[in-house]
């Protein structure tokens, strides 16, 4: 059994034995099922699936206990970013020139909901018409992706897009990786109850960080499955890295389901970043409300103000928020100075042409298999073979 660590944000990969000098901090892997099965509505395989929960923090020696756990049909393997880094990358990000924060730090609680709800605006046609995609060809994927495969899953948020190719893929294992544990917990057993014949392995990790994948077992096929056009929020070099770790975790055999949203017309990529509703708007605001609550911080978010927009020129949507007037920020003990238009940039959302997505996953190490887009092309599903 081969561990895999894969540090995307440095852009390192590696395969085999996790040398020492990797572990992000010190070890804590136990079960703390205890006390977690009163709720009396939970169902029998969520009781169970509770029972089997651990906490992992990355290292080597602990790899055994992992690999014990995820035998099981549920494990959960929480390593829950840290307090530090968060305010680190804030107080980094607001002392640059442009400003900008990660948009990882959208997704607390209240974030991966209103980024769930975004999903079901009218204007954000990228989920409906991903989702009708999965639907239409989960038969076709199912023909080039090997059943029996370890599915993975980084950013799987409410699992909701993965329950349209299980039936038809057949896989033997899921593994859900997102940042957001609490809400991964919940969508990881909502799928480990209405799959039993599944095994699920949940992963609570930072993916643009490292990601430690102990449990893929060397005669298994693994599949990536990447959907939401998420790869969109590197830059392109970013993308390339990362899809290289990928190609580099998923290994010979294997093969990557991705979503890429397509380069279209700026009206309907502006509006889909601006919706009626301003559900796109409360998300971003929504940053600055968890830096108060997290950092202690004293964002005045009435001040601030969502702005969005197609930039045609570098293929991507822009997200900021604006300072609507002269203002100063405290944030762990540091002062900010804003002048009225000063913007954070918060979030970019890259779109590719089918071509040019092809191009740089084969830098990446991908060979192209298959491409399935709607008729209207807003939206493209790449299968795509480790080369
Ligand atoms: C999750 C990165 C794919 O870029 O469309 C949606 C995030 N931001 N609306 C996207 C997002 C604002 C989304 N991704």
């Amino acid at each position: 059994m081969a561990a895999v660590l894969c540090q995307f944000g440095k852009i390192t990969c590696l395969t085999g034995e996790v040398p020492e000098q990797t572990c992000s901090s010190a070890v804590a892997c136990r079960d703390v099922g205890e006390g977690r099965e009163q709720e009396a509505e939970a169902s029998p395989a969520r009781i169970a699936a509770r029972r089997r929960y651990y906490q992992m923090i990355f290292c080597n020696d602990r790899v055994s206990a992992m690999t014990k756990a995820a035998a099981e049909d549920y494990a959960f393997y929480p390593a829950v970013p840290g307090e530090e880094s968060f305010l680190q990358e804030v107080i980094e990000g607001l002392s640059r020139q442009p400003r900008s924060i990660p948009p990882k730090y959208f997704y607390d609680r209240r974030g991966s909901h209103l980024f769930e709800s975004i999903c079901e605006q009218p204007e954000y046609y990228p989920t409906r018409t991903e989702t009708a995609l999965l639907k239409q060809y989960a038969g076709e994927i199912a023909t080039v992706a090997a059943s029996d495969c370890h599915l993975i899953e980084p950013g799987s948020g409410s699992c909701g897009k993965v329950r349209h190719l299980l039936d038809a893929l057949q896989p033997a294992a899921y593994v859900p990786v997102d940042i957001s544990c609490e809400f991964l917990e919940k969508s990881a057993a909502g799928i480990a109850d209405d799959y039993p014949w599944l095994d699920v392995h949940a992963v609570c990790t930072d993916i643009t960080d490292e990601v430690s994948l102990p449990f893929i077992p060397e005669q298994a096929d693994a599949v990536m499955f990447y959907p939401g056009s998420s790869i969109g929020n590197f830059d392109p070099e970013d993308a390339r890295a990362f899809l290289a770790c990928l190609a580099t975790i998923t290994g010979a055999g294997g093969g990557l389901l991705i979503g890429v949203d397509l380069k279209k017309d700026a009206d309907i990529l502006d509006a889909a970043y601006n919706d009626a509703n301003g559900v796109t708007a409360a998300f971003n605001l929504n940053l600055l409300r968890r830096i108060n609550r997290e950092l202690a911080a004293d964002f005045d978010i009435g001040a601030f103000a969502h702005h969005a927009f197609y930039n045609s020129a570098s293929g991507r949507i822009e997200m900021h928020l604006i300072s609507e007037r002269r203002q100063t920020v405290n944030v762990g003990g540091q002062t900010f100075e804003f002048c009225a238009g000063d913007s954070i940039h918060t979030e970019n959302s890259y779109k590719y042409t089918i071509d040019e997505f092809q191009a740089l996953a084969r830098q990446a190490g991908f060979a192209p298999c298959r491409v399935w887009s709607d008729n209207d092309d807003l939206f493209s599903l790449h299968y795509l073979q480790v080369a």
